[in-house]
This record gives structure tokens, C-alpha cells and sequence, in this order.
């Protein structure tokens, strides 16, 4: 990665988070940390704003506690991934 595009990615990641609301609507699905109804890459950028956060913590979004182990980590980020693309009604 070079040094350009590696700014490039931590703009669109903070452009992101500034832009994404942070209610946390009930998740329609696996995955769905927003709770849009749709798996996609708001749940990807949401669940790593919380990326290592624990219950109670400052950056603690539950919906991002995708397997209920009280801790945002690689394992919830690999479900949203395994859901990618999928729709809920
Ligand atoms: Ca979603
Ligand atoms: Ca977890």
C-alpha cells in the first residue's frame, strides 16, 4: 500500500464515521449492525469504529457484538463478512 492511498483510506474511513449516524437500530439479521436491513459496508465501517471496544466502553455499539462475547473483535468482523450483500426484510 502506498503512502497516498493509505491516506486515502483513513479520510474515506473518517469521512465515513462523521457521515454514518450512530443509532443503533435493532439488526434485521446477521451482520446488520446498523440495522438497515442490508449487510453491507456501513456495518463493516460502524463495527470497527467499536473494533476492540468491551461492554460498557466508551466506543461499545452492542449491534457490533455480533456473537454476544462482550467484546467487538476479528470474530464479529468475519460474520459481517460471511453476511456480506445479504438483505433482511
Ligand atoms: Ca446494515
Ligand atoms: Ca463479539
Amino acid at each position: 500500500m502506498n503512502k497516498s492511498f493509505g491516506m486515502l483510506l483513513v479520510l474515506m474511513m473518517v469521512a465515513c464515521t462523521l457521515v454514518i449516524p450512530h443509532a443503533h437500530a435493532a439488526p434485521k439479521g446477521p451482520g446488520d449492525v446498523d440495522g438497515n436491513g442490508v449487510v453491507d459496508i456501513q456495518d463493516i465501517v460502524l463495527a470497527t469504529t467499536s473494533y476492540r471496544s468491551v461492554t460498557g466502553g466508551p466506543n461499545w455499539n452492542p449491534n457490533a457484538d455480533l456473537n454476544g462475547d462482550g467484546r467487538v473483535d476479528i470474530f464479529d468482523l468475519t460474520t459481517i463478512i460471511r453476511y456480506y450483500g445479504s438483505h433482511y426484510a
